[in-house]
């Protein structure tokens, strides 16, 4: 049985993945307005991977005989300077989720919940791949700039993934 205070915990998590979710799909939305569809690809299977993240915190509360209550989440932010631009936001916000995990770790730790805590191993090292493939994907933005050639490429670069 979960406690009071890990329940809410979690379903604050299960929030913020959602909200992730729907801060990439925005994104994705800006990528296709500027036709980089490669960019566009690249951030709506991140939204699917985030969904998958909420889904699987749901699915524990659940399995643990705790209430999921879903909240409101907050309109994204819909127009960016630039694909950089993007992807700084991208690493700055996959930086605070992990905040936010090591802190519902934290209470975890607290509350002795071990079944939580073995659950939340997983997300810690979902968070290290997370803010490597952003930081990746930044860096060389950096270094290809924001127009020409190198960017094209780039594109077509991203929309391969998850072609296998
Ligand atoms: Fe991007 O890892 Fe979940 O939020």
């Amino acid at each position: 049985m979960l406690s009071k205070k890990l329940e809410k915990a979690l379903n604050e998590q299960i929030n913020h993945e959602f909200a992730s979710s729907y801060l990439y799909l925005s994104m994705a939305a800006y990528a296709e307005s500027q036709t980089l569809p490669g960019f566009a690809n690249w951030l709506k299977l991140q939204t699917k991977e985030e969904m998958g993240h909420a889904m699987k915190l749901y699915k524990f509360v659940n399995e643990r005989g705790g209430r999921v209550e879903l909240q409101a989440i907050a309109q994204p932010v819909t127009e960016f300077k630039s694909p950089v631009a993007v992807f700084e936001q991208v690493l700055g916000h996959e930086r605070k989720i992990s905040a936010n995990i090591n802190s519902l770790y934290e209470i975890a730790l607290e509350e002795k919940d071990y079944a939580a805590q073995v659950m939340l191993h997983w997300f810690i090292e979902e968070q290290v791949e997370e803010e490597a493939a952003a930081s990746e994907i930044l860096e060389t933005l950096r270094m290809v700039g924001e127009k020409g050639h190198a960017l094209i490429m780039m594109d077509r670069q991203l929309a391969r993934r998850g072609q296998g």
